[in-house]
């Protein structure tokens, strides 16, 4: 039997300029999540700590200080730490970060192997079976072709040792790549290759989606955990990462999988669209408000509020959002409702424009548009 924790796409370095005053913060948090994978993996008793790819946000520019600080957090790991380039920190061999990261390495004891060459590596000290990984990392940002090719040629042993594919890239069908320029991978070329689990990184969430967190699930191959901590607004994920187990008697394999979360901090994109009755900070209350603390929050805002909802909508936000780490409002397309006294105020009363938006007052979209038209008129 083999145990493996798995994770990917952690991005660790990414800047978060967007965020001034909390990007600190949001760059710190994902190592600490890192720590705490490595922590759990210890307490499951695994085996291997494997990345699939995109450890790092990129190869040049990564401080060192944080590239040292993953090498003590990975080598931490009583286990074996298997480390794949993906596309963002791809391999070349002549990349800043990985000379760093090697750096890193020879000042400490550690179990830590780069998955950097197209080859198998073996593990004859780890249970029963000898453990025989197939790695298939990146040495460029994007590839028309995937690198499971030697992997394809290779000849798999399959009786007598467990056998892992590792590789990073697009799951067709899976993960979003129009132009199919991310080493694009499908799921039935993956299956013909006789290993007994996948392990792929690249797409931030996790694949199978239903995995459970206290029972395993049995049936799957093709394992993509996602990042470990949700990187920004462009996906919706908790931030998740795989314990994955695989058994093999009579060289049939049964591989075991659950999931833990291990992200802290969510991103939310949220639109709330205001119509007649309801009142902005009841709407905004509704889908914006309840998450945890540690969220980062965008809303985009649009309809109608009444005036004096519409002149207080900044405290409103405040009040409703005002306990998240941040959150910004877009509410170029809010405006404040058109009343009788809107009218009354705005246009005289024998005007053209006050009787014509008096016609409308029974309905309050075409009454809107009306007045919309009309002040944009009269610009
Ligand atoms: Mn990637």
């Amino acid at each position: 039997m083999v145990k493996l924790f798995v994770t990917g796409d952690n991005h660790i370095g990414r800047k978060y300029d967007r965020y001034p005053e909390i990007k600190e913060k949001l760059i710190k948090s994902r190592i600490d999540c890192l720590q705490d994978m490595v922590r759990k993996a210890e307490e499951e008793g695994c085996d291997f700590f494997v990345i699939t790819g995109d450890l790092f946000d990129n190869i040049n520019s990564i401080k060192v200080g944080d590239v040292k600080n993953v090498v003590m957090t990975l080598s931490a790991f009583n286990g074996r730490v298997l480390v794949l380039p993906g596309n963002h920190d791809y391999f070349t061999g002549d990349d800043k970060v990985w000379r760093d990261f090697e750096n890193a390495l020879t000042k400490t004891d550690h179990n830590i192997t780069i998955l950097n060459e197209f080859r198998e590596y073996s593990f004859t000290d780890i249970g029963d079976k000898d453990v025989v990984i197939y790695p298939a990392f990146c040495q460029s940002k994007h590839s028309v072709e995937n690198n499971l090719g030697w992997i394809k040629n290779a000849e798999i042993e399959t009786r007598e040792s467990i056998n892992i594919g590792i590789a990073h890239g697009a799951l067709k069908g899976i993960t979003p790549d129009m132009k199919e320029e991310y080493f694009l991978m499908s799921e039935e070329e993956l299956k013909k290759i006789p290993v007994d689990a996948w392990l792929i990184g690249h797409t931030h969430i996790a694949y199978p989606g239903d995995l459970d967190e206290t029972k395993e699930t049995v049936g799957y191959k093709i394992f993509n955990a996602g990042t470990h901590e949700q990187t920004d607004l462009h996906n919706n994920s908790e931030g998740d990462c795989f314990i994955i187990r695989i058994e093999k008697n009579d060289g049939e394999p049964t591989v075991y999988a659950k999931k833990y979360i291990s992200g802290k901090i969510r991103y939310y994109d949220i639109k709330v669209q205001l119509g007649a009755g309801t009142g902005l900070k009841e709407s905004l209350a509704k889908k914006a408000g309840g998450y945890t603390g540690n969220s980062v929050i965008r809303v985009t805002v649009s309809g109608t509020v009444p005036r004096t909802e519409y002149e207080d909508r900044k405290k409103i936000y405040e009040e409703v959002l005002g306990e998240y780490l941040t959150y910004e409002v877009n509410d170029n397309e809010l405006s404040e409702e058109i009343t009788i006294d809107t009218i009354r105020r705005e246009f005289a009363e024998t005007s053209f424009a006050a009787q014509f938006m008096e016609q409308l007052m029974s309905d309050p979209t075409e009454l809107q548009m009306a007045y919309k038209m009309l002040q944009e008129c009269m610009e």
